[in-house]
């Protein structure tokens, strides 16, 4: 039986974050929680490249040219969009989450979503670094994981060697 696992070692690995403005108080946790993620397993803060959009509903084309500039082995996606907060929150969540695994799969980098998606502004918190963990930080490894999981999975036939 081959089984297939990525480990947690980030050495050697470049990953990018996109992160959006709205909601900013939260998504600044999200990232310093990715940011310690992934120093704290091994990667070079050298390689490590931010992008800042304005809102969820534009995460995706932001994460599309992280994930095909040949320049990072996967990417972090980070927001919070608060239901509370908008009438369109179901388009926004939606088609937030469709289009980064959209990005995903097309591209073949593997585009991690850590967008927060609540009920209330204290849902996002508790998900932000307080009672529930943070979000940030759990993507960021996510994101590690498949980095190498991709790395040591056979290739799709045509691959270059
Ligand atoms: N964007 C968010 O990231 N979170 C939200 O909760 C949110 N609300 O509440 O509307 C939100 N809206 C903005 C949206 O993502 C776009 O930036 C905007 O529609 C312009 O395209």
């Amino acid at each position: 039986m081959n089984v297939y696992e990525g480990d947690l070692a980030g050495s050697g690995l470049r990953v990018g974050i996109v992160a959006s403005r709205f909601n900013d108080a939260i998504v600044a946790k999200l990232v310093d929680g990715a940011v310690d993620a992934l120093r704290r397993h091994g990667v070079d803060p050298s390689s490590i490249q931010l992008a800042w959009v304005p809102g969820a509903f534009e995460l995706p084309l932001a994460a599309s040219r992280m994930a095909s500039s040949g320049t990072c082995d996967a990417v972090v996606v980070l927001g919070a969009v608060i239901k509370g907060a908008t009438g369109h929150y179901d388009f926004v969540a939606g088609q937030c989450a469709a289009g980064i695994q959209r990005v995903a799969l097309d591209t073949g980098v593997p585009v991690v979503f850590g967008v927060l998606t609540t009920d209330t502004i204290e849902q996002a918190v508790e998900r932000s670094g307080a009672k529930m963990g943070n979000k940030g930080f759990e993507s960021a490894c996510s994101a590690i994981e498949m980095a190498n999981l991709v790395n040591v999975l056979p290739k799709p036939t045509g691959f270059p060697a």
